[in-house]
């Protein structure tokens, strides 16, 4: 699509020609967003909470609510990723040996819009928004020890993740693939403003994963109740952890090319033009020695939550805990250190290759650790199989053929024949969605009943697992055949009809997996209408082992009244074992908890518009938008925030209402954990 000499000096390059009325798919899906956003704007008017969502929800600072918001935002864009993903399957499968029902350069904005927002918008919102949610109850704190930035972290994710769906409907996205290799991304080879909605996006959700990264590591530091040593922690906090010193160091090598990259763009400047004296080896250095530990910051924290899962449906403490610690940081440490694998094929030495090689292949030895240590705490367990723990299992057995084909890519020979084909996709595939996304959705089953104070539908459930698994297979399996057979990976067309076969079976794969989405969709639906029926307001519905379980349901916003004392791991099943468990405190103290503030959503917008200006190079909004957010700033450092403090007699009040519901419950045993009478007060240990 062209871009035109601009209408009006106001709106820089953008004109109506940026709609995309050349292609009835992505007018289609313009349409859709369009109406989506419209209807969702709409209903919230008719049912008047715009007033209640911006107080309660919008400027909150609790953690839980923002958790709650970042899972939200990731649903939302991975509904619209797994679309992009199951148009492209059609598009193959229809593609043999004629042009299909996309254009090649509509296939290349595909990949990119796809890759770039399951990375970027669906998994580290969706992880983001699990720890938020569930680390500071694991550490019997109150609160992540900036709640302010938090809020701000989130509102700069949301702004990105906006600007991608922006340029749904203003195309066109960036068809240099989620990765922005430059010198295809430079204005030479990019003229559009593509690439640009591309940096722009990228670089405001980087910006506001370091700022999580640093308040997620200072509260694991500081914010632990008295006795929860490190080792003390459950496994999900020390996956956490990792995760946010590797989202430390890892984010800012992200934001630097994506700057640089701007700069090349918008000043002419030539970092990574070989002819103006760059290098764009300089790019994929920086890309990779980012995009290689951001794999580990999206798989740690599933790693956690499959440690939580195996270790409770079990009834067993987590078996070789030290190990899982040793293993998780060590995964950390070499995730630095093999980037160089991605360029086996870019011309350096043997040697070189066959250093990163064996650097890469190392990981597969606390990764074999952590397998070892899942199953032994199966082992003689008391096991059931209620659904998040069934994404478990089938994590273990998917997750261990990804990572053998991840062996098999190490060895640099045989890299030189697959990189670049659909082997590729098939392997990262492979370990992103059992190693990610399943952990991600186990979480939010496991976790759901706790947040919103009733259970998921358990057969809605299984039949999403079945399609997603099966699905998954069907879907990713046909590629490595295919890889093999030489199907280059982002390629619109197929000239070779035999694989034609392979390529609608993956298309079917894709249509179980889109199915396997809406049955999410739909159990959640059901079971907002049976929640009364399902309502665990006691709050340990699975007989869990770690503190998150041993408040109500949903959490009173301080989370805890009195702040745990802790002497020993797995903290609330010891309390349970001991009957010290639901035992009201002598006294309630009065509770101060942080004032919610605008600064979060104000400086979201105004990023948004300091983006969006500068994508389509509308400076008076870029300026507005920039200058907006450092006088936004500070003002705000001059606003004086008071404390809000709950008395002890409003503390008492609340809990009140907490021992009453364990007093009516009647303890559920483990056979029964799916019956109506499970209020969530679970047997504990039968
Ligand atoms: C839900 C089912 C999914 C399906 C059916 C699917 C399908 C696809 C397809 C067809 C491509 C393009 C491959 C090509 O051009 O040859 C692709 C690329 C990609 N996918 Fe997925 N995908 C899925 C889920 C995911 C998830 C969960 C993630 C990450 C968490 C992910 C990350 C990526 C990335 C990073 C790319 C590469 C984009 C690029 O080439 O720059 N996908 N996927
Ligand atoms: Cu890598």
């Amino acid at each position: 699509m062209g871009i035109e000499a601009s209408v009006s000096p106001w709106l820089g390059k953008l004109s109506l020609s940026a709609l995309p009325t050349d292609s009835v798919v992505a007018m289609g899906a313009a349409l859709i967003a369009v109406l989506g956003a419209l209807g969702m704007a709409g209903y919230i008017t008719w049912k008047g909470k715009w007033r209640y969502l911006w107080r309660e929800w919008f400027t909150s600072v609790d953690h839980k609510r923002i958790g709650i918001m970042y899972v939200v935002l990731a649903l939302v864009m991975l509904a619209r990723a797994v679309i992009e993903a199951l148009v492209m399957r059609l598009q193959q499968a229809d593609a043999v040996n004629q042009s299909g029902f996309i254009s090649a350069e509509h296939f290349g904005q595909l990949f990119s819009t796809h890759g770039s927002i399951m990375i970027f918008f669906m998994a580290m919102p969706f992880l983001t928004g699990i720890i938020n949610y569930v680390m500071p109850l694991q550490i019997g704190a109150r609160d992540v020890s900036f709640p302010t930035l938090n809020s701000i972290s989130l509102a700069l994710t949301a702004a990105g993740a906006a600007l991608v769906m922006i340029s749904l409907i203003l195309a066109p996205f960036s068809t240099g693939g989620w990765s922005g290799y430059a010198p295809f991304t430079e204005l030479s080879f990019s003229p559009g403003v593509g690439v640009d909605y591309w940096i722009w996006a990228v670089t405001l959700g980087s910006i506001g994963s370091t700022l999580t990264g640093i308040n997620f590591a200072v509260t694991l530091y500081k914010q632990r109740a008295p006795g929860m040593d490190l080792m003390r922690m459950p496994l999900f906090c020390w996956t956490a952890l990792c995760t946010s010193i590797l989202m430390i160091f890892a984010m800012p090598a992200l934001t630097v090319a994506t700057a640089l990259l701007a700069l090349d763009r918008y000043l002419g400047m030539h970092f990574f033009t070989n002819d103006g004296g760059g290098n764009m080896m300089l790019y994929a250095n920086l890309f990779w020695l980012f995009g290689h530990p951001e794999v580990y910051i999206v798989v740690l924290p599933s790693f956690g939550v499959f440690s939580e899962l195996f270790s409770t449906f079990s009834a067993k403490q987590l078996y070789g805990y030290t190990s899982l610690v040793i293993a998780t940081l060590t995964i950390a440490v070499l995730s630095f250190t093999v980037w160089l694998h991605h360029f086996f094929t870019m011309g350096q030495s043997a040697h070189i290759n066959a250093v990163f090689g064996i650097a890469t292949m190392l990981i597969g030895i606390p990764t074999g650790v952590k397998i070892y240590d899942w199953i032994f705490t199966m082992f003689r367990g008391q096991v059931r199989f209620p659904t998040p723990l069934l994404w478990g299992l089938a994590f273990l057995v998917t997750f261990v053929i990804g990572g053998l084909t991840g062996i098999l890519l190490a060895i640099p020979p045989v890299d030189f024949l697959v990189h670049n084909t659909t082997f590729l996709v098939a392997h990262f595939h492979n370990m992103l969605i059992p190693g990610t996304l399943f952990g991600m959705i186990a979480a939010y089953q496991f976790w759901f009943p706790k947040a919103f104070g009733f259970r998921l539908e358990e057969r809605w459930g299984k039949l999403a697992f079945g399609c997603w698994v099966v699905g998954f297979y069907l879907a990713f399996m046909p590629l490595y055949v295919l890889g093999l057979e030489g199907m280059p990976r982002r390629s619109a067309q197929v000239f070779d009809p035999s694989l034609r076969p392979w390529l609608l079976v993956a298309a079917g794969g894709a249509v179980l997996i889109t199915l396997g989405l809406a049955a999410l969709v739909l159990q959640l639906a059901v079971s907002i209408r049976h929640r009364d029926r399902n309502r665990v307001p006691v709050g340990d519905p699975w007989d869990g082992r770690s503190l998150e379980w041993a408040c109500s349901a949903p959490p009173p916003e301080y989370n805890f009244a009195r702040i745990p004392q802790v002497d020993a791991r797995d903290a609330f099943w010891a309390m349970k074992q001991s009957g010290t468990a639901y035992m009201p405190p002598p006294r309630y103290d009065a509770i101060a908890l942080p004032q919610s503030s605008a600064i979060g959503p104000v400086l979201g917008g105004l990023a948004l518009a300091a983006a969006f200006g500068l994508v389509w190079h509308i400076w008076w909004m870029a300026g507005l938008g920039v200058l907006g957010s450092i006088g936004a700033v500070i003002v705000w450092t001059f606003v004086p925030r008071p404390e809000r403090t709950l008395s002890a007699e409003q503390v008492a009040r609340t809990e009140a209402r907490w021992y009453a519901a364990i007093a009516e419950a009647t303890p559920a045993s483990r056979d029964a954990e799916h019956a109506t009478s499970n209020r969530g007060l679970a047997q504990g240990g039968a």
